[in-house]
């Protein structure tokens, strides 16, 4: 089932996500939803939070050919290189909206996959800019809020815009 992605600047985009406690047939379903939405909107990821469901949970898939899906229950970096990354993001939240974030080039993570079972990854390039601005979401962070004040007046303007236009 197709869901709804919320639209910066809902507020509900600011909720803090509380961890799975159970992966039961619920959470499973949940995740299952969550992919077939990422690929229905050619993204490479997506938090629960911009679903509208604020539990630690987030669907990835950098790989080209979309047949390489990462479901992260409960994630966390356990570790952040030094060196930096610069890459253009962009967010199913805020369509249209694409800007240069600085983030770790290299980081360590720890996950549980929907059947329950706990696992780690090493990440670099697209991966490892995707899994932080997906646990970014889990955290109420949008990656326009890593952007000046300047930049975000801008991108609130242009919103504000596109949303008269298409009235
Ligand atoms: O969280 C989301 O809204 C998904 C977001 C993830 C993301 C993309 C690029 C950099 C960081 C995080 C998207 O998938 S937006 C779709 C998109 O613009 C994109 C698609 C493929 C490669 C790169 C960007
Ligand atoms: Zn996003």
């Amino acid at each position: 089932m197709l869901l709804p992605i919320l639209n910066y600047p809902h507020p509900n985009l600011h909720i803090v996500a509380k961890p799975v406690d159970t992966i039961d047939d619920s959470i499973v379903q949940l995740t299952k939803d969550m992919a077939e939405t990422m690929y229905a909107s050619n993204g490479v990821g997506l938090a629960a939070t911009q679903v509208d469901v604020h539990k630690r949970i987030v669907v990835i898939d950098v790989s080209e050919t979309q047949d390489d899906l990462l479901v992260l229950i409960n994630p966390e970096i356990t570790w952040y290189s030094d060196e930096k990354i610069v890459y253009e993001e962009g967010c199913l939240s805020v369509p249209g909206i694409y800007d240069k974030v600085e983030r770790a080039a290299r980081i360590k993570v720890k996950a549980t996959n929907e059947k329950g079972e706990d696992y780690t990854f090493d990440a670099d390039g697209l991966l490892a800019v995707c899994v932080q601005h997906e646990l970014d979401h889990l955290i109420g962070k949008v990656f326009v809020e890593r952007l000046s004040e300047l930049k975000q007046t801008r991108i609130k303007t242009k919103i504000k815009k596109m949303a008269k236009r298409t009235l």
